[in-house]
């Protein structure tokens, strides 16, 4: 199977879902969406991580790292997700966004540093940017970079 690594570093102007305006965000981060996850992880391949929560800020800095796996040669149809929630300790958490990326986008081997605009997954309010590194790693190349 093939790697891909994402680093959550943080998050700017982010939708204030709680009252005075602030969020206490984190990250769940995806390869497709749930069913195919599912369908995936019976077969023993890892496809979520989920970031730790931080409070009351619209500015949230993680600087986490995850290492999800792929199918060797889908990655022209696959793509990351990484979707933010605002935790809350009396109701669900809500939705605050998400950001969805073609895997096609990291196939050149290369560490992809960016930051990439907050959108609505369905109607729910949505803004602000997420800066992520990500590194693909097809099989059998090798990972250089500690660091990361
Ligand atoms: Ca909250």
């Amino acid at each position: 199977m093939n790697h891909l690594y994402v680093r959550v570093i943080e998050a700017k102007g982010i939708h204030g879902a709680d009252l005075g305006g602030k969020s206490d965000p984190y990250c769940i981060l995806k390869i497709n969406d749930e069913e195919i996850n599912k369908k995936m992880k019976k077969k023993g391949f890892e496809f979520a991580g989920k970031t730790s929560t931080k409070t009351k800020t619209l500015h949230p800095k993680w600087s986490e790292t995850f290492i999800l796996e792929t199918m060797p040669g889908d990655e022209e149809t696959d793509f990351l997700r990484v979707q933010l929630f605002d935790h809350d300790k009396v109701s669900n958490d809500d939705s605050i966004g998400m950001v969805k990326i073609p895997l096609s986008t990291f196939v050149n081997g290369q560490p992809h540093d960016g930051w990439y605009d907050i959108k609505p997954m369905k109607k729910e309010k949505a803004k602000g940017q997420i800066h992520l590194l990500v590194h693909y790693c097809p099989l059998g190349v090798p990972f250089v970079r500690r660091d990361f």
